[in-house]
């Protein structure tokens, strides 16, 4: 390793970051000065990377967990020669910029994760983690490795003090993800203070309790940093990886450093002190050395040949195991069979489960034809039913398992989740109650805002849970849930609806789904043809009940509801329609003309049904119309008692139409 030269470069880095902050009077030094030799032993020598190609799949996964940090990964990309330009640095936190306020996956070549909500960064390295190890399991023969790489995130106090990330530890340990190396920033101070105010964790006892490997260094001894590294990505023992590295917040403006002063844009003011102390020179801002350039070119032209060999060895793989090679594929192209559907068996006509079972039996069928199909739950499998049969658990000594059992750790859940979609190659879902969704709320948004294909399986969706009680009635959960830009929510009706659902799931390439299932049982609506109900779904909303006389009336449901609808419009007369909505994101894209198809703007008189909070139904129903719905907690009682209580019965229906 040159020594001198990272050293140098890592001056370099701290220029960039000075100068981006001061140009944009915002943003955070205090981690691209407090990690610059770090960022110069990870990007400078430790990381497996090609620039050129960004994706490669064998390639180091780096995770900038600390995202607040972003401009040391930027600057560092552009160090690296990653397609991220001077002008880029130059444009930091600018409108339409490649370089926004916090790392954004797909806007920057290099960035991994969306990362800025603290501890997310580290759930998601770990989903990333498992996912190597699985593809390692799954794709690698005896002649051809293909994927040997390492995820590395780099982290700080205020990761490691969020609830998501110690789950995803305990969850990393416990599974023995040996391919995880995170790099503790451990600079003592967070935003408001010294970490010492909130803070008091021997980090070092921490990790070990949790069947880590922990080692302490100095962050800026770039020979520690380097052989730290190089000694955790050697060590397959089963154990993860956590480099504690000491740093000095804001290192290189003196006025600053250490303190939580540090931590924001606060030592920008000092730029041109800090670049003469830095060794830059005087006057020239985002300066890079022609030592560094040069550094960089011949480490990219290594990467351009160590990847060319690496694609060798992929081609001849491929050669050999052409099916191993369509199933890497079709994952990486989220394909779905066209005929998926078909694949799901119709129910029989006196099928009466609850949605969460009939859940499990399409879930197992889809896996069966989509072998990148796996799935998780947060110690419910016994109630989300999502379990694969003969899929296996996944474990330290069983990799290849399809089952995930992440443990009572719903935020870290939906990290992982997160980590497993970013890599791409497998299709990942999560389930727990409903009313727990909020849990992982945080990790649900940023699948949403980064176009991740996780699905989410939600059981338990209403009031109809019963005994339990209002813990465990979720009312205002599936609208809390709506409101989240670019998530799917689909509360399907019955059995096949449930197919159609998970088949919309499976589908989506660019964004998230939650499928909300039903604890009780909900009888077939057998007046509808399977396809009927299915493709309907797809479609996000569908009449499930025409009109036989000039249409009067429009009941709207979902889920568990849509049944008394049906049967309140066989006693209400010919002009009433139902439509059944099981999801208002689906239905909203479909065409003006079928959705006007399905709700004519000339019958006003609409009365909508759902066990939840009314307030997103206003769109469907008009001014004119009436909802019904709970804006309430629930009550703990037998479910059907509830469901009478809180209005949700055929009768609230007909005496609300009449
Ligand atoms: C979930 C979440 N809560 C709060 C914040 C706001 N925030 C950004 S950085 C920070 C302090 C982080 O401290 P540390 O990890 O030690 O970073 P450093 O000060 O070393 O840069 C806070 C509270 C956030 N980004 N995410």
């Amino acid at each position: 390793m040159n020594t001198t030269l990272l050293a140098q470069t890592a001056q370099e880095a701290r220029g960039l970051a000075i100068d981006a902050v001061h140009a944009c009077n915002s943003g955070h030094l205090g981690l691209p000065l407090g990690c610059a030799e770090i960022g110069a032993v990870l990007f400078g020598e430790s990381l497996r990377y090609c620039p050129d190609a960004p994706k490669w799949l064998n390639r180091d996964r780096f995770i900038l967990s600390a995202g607040h940090g972003s401009m040391f990964l930027y600057g560092w990309l552009h160090l690296s020669g990653y397609a991220v330009s001077g002008d880029d640095v130059k444009n930091f936190r600018q409108l339409h910029s490649i370089t926004p306020g916090h790392p954004e996956y797909a806007e920057t070549p290099g960035v991994e994760a969306t990362t800025g909500p603290l501890g997310q960064g580290v759930g998601n390295a770990v989903g990333y983690a498992l996912s190597g190890k699985r593809a390692a399991a799954r794709f690698n023969t005896p002649e051809h490795t293909i994927f040997d790489q390492h995820v590395i995130a780099l982290l700080g106090d205020g990761c490691l003090q969020e609830g998501v990330a110690k789950e995803a530890i305990a969850f990393a340990g416990h599974t023995g993800l040996d391919n995880l190396i995170l790099i503790y920033d451990s600079n003592d101070v967070t935003l408001d203070a010294m970490a010492a105010v909130t803070q008091s964790e021997n980090a070092e006892a921490y990790f070990t309790s949790q069947n880590w490997d922990a080692v302490t260094i100095d962050g800026h001894d770039l020979t520690a940093i380097a052989s730290a590294l190089e000694k955790a990505k050697a060590n397959d023992n089963g154990r993860p990886k956590v480099i504690i590295a000491k740093t000095l917040i804001g290192k290189g403006i003196p006025e600053v450093a250490g303190t939580a002063k540090g931590h924001g844009e606060g030592g920008a003011k000092f730029a041109e002190a800090a670049r003469a102390g830095l060794g830059l020179p005087a006057g020239e801002h985002f300066y890079v050395s022609a030592e560094t350039r040069a550094y960089f070119a011949e480490k990219k032209a290594a990467s351009k040949a160590a990847f060319a060999a690496w694609q060798k060895t992929y081609d001849a793989w491929a050669d050999a195991n052409p099916a191993l090679a369509s199933e890497l594929t079709d994952g990486l192209a989220k394909a779905v069979p066209t005929d998926l559907s078909e694949k799901i068996p119709a129910f029989p006509a006196d099928y009466k489960d609850a949605t969460r079972s009939a859940g499990g039996t399409v879930l197992n069928a889809i896996a069966k034809a989509m072998p990148q199909v796996i799935t998780g739950s947060a110690d419910l499998y016994g109630s989300t039913k999502n379990y694969l049969k003969d899929g296996g658990d996944f474990s330290k000594t069983n990799p290849l398992g399809r089952n995930i059992w992440f443990g009572i750790r719903e935020h870290a859940m939906g990290a992982i989740c997160n980590g497993i979609a970013y890599d791409g190659l497998f299709r990942c879902s999560g389930a727990t109650f409903l009313v727990f969704a909020d849990y992982l709320r945080g990790s649900i948004r940023l699948a949403a805002l980064s176009g991740l294909p996780v699905t989410y399986i939600f059981t338990h969706d209403s009031i109809g849970v019963g005994e339990d009680g209002p813990t465990h009635q979720p009312v205002e959960t599936v609208s809390g849930l709506r409101v989240i830009p670019n998530l799917d929510v689909i509360r399907p009706g019955d059995a096949e609806e449930t197919a159609g659902a998970f088949v919309a799931a499976m589908s989506r390439t660019d964004g998230p789904t939650a499928l909300i299932l039903s604890r009780q049982a909900m009888p077939l609506m057998n007046s509808l043809s399977v396809e009927t109900r299915r493709d309907g779904t797809l479609k996000g909303g569908y009449i499930a009940k025409k009109e036989s006389g000039a249409l009067t009336t429009i009941l709207l449901a979902t889920g568990s509801e849509l049944q008394n609808a049906m049967a309140a419009a066989g006693e209400l007369g010919d002009g009433v329609r139902v439509v059944s909505l099981p999801c208002f994101e689906l239905f909203d894209r479909q065409s003006a003309e079928y959705r006007e198809s399905v709700l004519p703007s000339s019958c006003i008189k609409r009365i909508a049904i759902e066990a939840g909070v009314t307030g997103l139904w206003w769109k469907y129903v008009g001014t004119q119309g009436k909802i019904l719905g709970i804006d309430r907690f629930g009550i703990s009682a037998p479910g059907n008692m509830v469901m009478k209580e809180l209005g949700m019965t055929k009768d609230h229906i007909i005496a609300a139409a009449v």
